[in-house]
């Protein structure tokens, strides 16, 4: 029987989200990539499934930490099909290493998120324990980094469970990812309630687009590390002199391919899954 058509409701810079029905949402990840903050003209073919792939990894093998919005991953291996839920109103970020707004929050305060550090850490150091660094959703622009007592008046008492939840969720991904010889240095990721009240993972999850994915074997703190996936697409928008305002470069052939070829190694680093075989059957991420 024909299903009903899905209704759109929301754009993000590279993924659209429909309405399937009133407990439905389909979400489809497109070949866009971001870089600096601007989705650039060029897609990279087959990004879109990696990243779908890889969230539904991880989403079957973190079930055991919390439950989450999954619901079916649809043949063309883009698209989701998921549990509408209340989303709580913060980003759940976990960094495990010093980097990004982290690194500029720890330089200019000794402090990220309320968090007091040790003096003398170095750019993209390993830090003494992962931290919940949560941060505002914002509409436009970008999330801001909050403290735990603001975050709590964001969600009210269940902030330790919040808190506990998502470092459960990163330790589990760190090791995995460490075990493949990748570095996760941080994640953001999303929690929704269900009609019953109870914690559920949502969005994406452990994808290269909500985390920094570093090269084990070229990691050495003190600097910023190479990207895993974006380096070559950096790389050429530096050496054409782009601004990194709107509209970014098109990009060469040669960069689309280097570039879906590490998306690719990313996947089947991760997965231990041969992308051919995500492609011929989307499910096999789930077993
Ligand atoms: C996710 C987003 C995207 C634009 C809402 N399971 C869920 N229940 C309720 N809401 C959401 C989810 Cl995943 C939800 N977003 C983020 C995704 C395009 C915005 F693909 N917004």
């Amino acid at each position: 029987m024909p299903e009903t058509q899905a209704t759109h409701v929301a754009s993000g810079k590279v993924r659209e989200l429909y309405a399937l029905d009133d407990e439905r949402l389909l979400l489809v990840a497109s070949d866009r990539i971001s870089t600096f903050d601007v989705v650039i003209p060029t897609d990279i073919p087959d990004k879109g499934r990696v990243l779908t792939g890889l969230s539904g990894f991880w989403f079957a093998r973190t079930r055991q930490i919390v439950p989450n919005h999954l619901l079916a991953l649809r043949d063309d291996g883009r698209s989701t099909e998921c549990r509408r839920l209340e989303m709580l109103p913060l980003e759940c970020v976990v960094r495990g290493y010093i980097t990004g707004s982290g690194w500029k929050d720890y330089l200019a305060t000794g402090e990220v998120c309320g968090h007091v550090l040790p003096k003398g850490l170095t750019e993209s150091e390993r830090l003494p324990q992962p931290l919940f660094t949560p941060s505002t959703k914002a509409q436009t622009g970008h999330d801001e980094n909050i403290t735990r007592d603001q975050a709590a008046e964001l969600i009210g008492d269940r902030f330790e469970e919040v808190e506990r939840t998502a470092l459960d969720l990163y330790r589990f991904a760190a090791a995995h990812s460490e075990s493949r010889g990748i570095i996760l240095a941080d994640t953001k990721f999303e929690l929704g309630l269900d009609a019953d009240g109870a914690l559920v993972l949502a969005d994406e999850a452990f994808t290269p687009d909500s985390s920094r994915f570093w090269p084990a074997d070229r990691y050495s703190p003190g600097r910023a590390q190479r990207s895993f996936d974006k380096q070559y697409v950096r790389d050429y928008c530096e050496s054409v002199g782009w601004d990194k305002t709107y509209p970014g470069p098109e990009l060469p052939e040669e960069v689309v391919a280097e570039t879906r070829a590490k998306y690719i190694e990313a996947f089947e680093r991760l997965t231990g899954i041969s992308f051919d075989e995500y492609v011929a059957d989307p499910e096999v991420v789930l077993r």
